[in-house]
């Protein structure tokens, strides 16, 4: 299995494990990937993810390059395609989704970070799209979701000149939330991962679904939408909960209803 899920109470830690290859998405390991994240945005008892890559020198080092070498034209659109959804089924995960980012995110590695939540890195984290490097484009969304997350000019300098930058710069540009020793960065992603899941779920999920509405779809209509969650949560057993648990000073317990 090149993909393995471990359940801690409310959260789900998903690793890639081809620590050999530094975690290089091969076709069987984008698909693994693929079904892990449809399997767990059903699961209503998974409140939080993290990914992170096994062993300590990478997250994940990129797309698999010996595999990427021998693509045609239509076979690298495939393989485009094959990314790109892997890539949407984590910005669409109903629940908040965590990159522990514990070494190389590196092109496709990035890529899949960006389409994550929240960052978090350890001080060994390194981060680029070096795929100019390697004469092809950004293939995974970097091209589009790095100048939604750093500064646009910053992005461009890094999608041009394949540039790896160490995580405190990663943390300067707004590329990662937080840098941590990398003894320590499980213990706080876990830390933070809890922290969201002591929260009302659906609240939680409402705020995800319209942040990324609003990214997609523009202010205006991102407004719209966010109206239309806030009233939906009137529905649900958790805002009478967390409402009532506030007036009579005591700590609320959601449900997920
Ligand atoms: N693919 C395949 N194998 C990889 C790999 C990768 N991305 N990265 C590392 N490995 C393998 C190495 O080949 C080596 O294997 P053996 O030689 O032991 O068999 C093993 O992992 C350990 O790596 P190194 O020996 O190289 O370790 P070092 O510490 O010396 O260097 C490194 C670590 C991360 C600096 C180096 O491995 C490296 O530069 N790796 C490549 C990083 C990279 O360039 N990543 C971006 C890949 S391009 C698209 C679709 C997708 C994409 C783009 C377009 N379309 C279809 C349009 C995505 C592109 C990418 O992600």
């Amino acid at each position: 299995m090149t993909i393995s899920v471990v359940r801690q109470e409310a959260i789900a830690l998903v690793t890639v494990e081809r620590p050999e290859r530094l975690n290089a998405l091969d076709t069987p390991t984008l698909r693994a990937l693929l079904e892990v994240f449809h399997k767990l945005a059903n699961d209503t008892s998974v409140r939080v993810l993290l990914l992170t890559g096994a062993g300590d020198r990478a997250f994940i080092a990129g797309a698999d390059i010996s595999e990427m070498a021998k693509k045609s034209p239509a076979e690298a659109l495939a393989f485009a395609h094959l990314g790109h959804r892997v890539c949407q089924a984590i910005e669409d995960a109903p629940q908040p989704v965590i990159a522990v980012v514990n070494g190389y995110a590196l092109g496709g590695g990035c890529e899949i970070a960006l389409a994550c939540d929240i960052r978090l890195a350890s001080d060994r984290a390194v981060f680029g799209q070096p795929e100019v490097t390697l004469g092809i484009p950004p293939g995974w969304g970097g091209t589009q979701r790095l100048p939604r997350v750093v500064p646009p000019g910053i992005a461009r300098e890094l999608l041009y000149t394949g540039r790896r930058i160490l995580a405190e710069e990663a943390l300067r540009i707004g590329l990662v939330n937080a840098v941590y020793p990398a003894a320590e960065l499980m213990d706080r992603a876990f830390e933070l991962a809890r922290q969201i899941a002591a929260n009302a779920p659906l609240a939680v999920q409402l705020a995800k679904s319209a942040t990324c509405f609003g990214t997609k779809h523009g202010l205006e209509a991102g407004l719209a939408y966010e109206r239309q969650c806030f009233a939906f949560a009137f529905t649900t057993e958790d805002q009478r909960e967390g409402m009532h648990a506030f007036l009579e000073k005591r700590q609320p317990h959601f449900r997920g209803q």
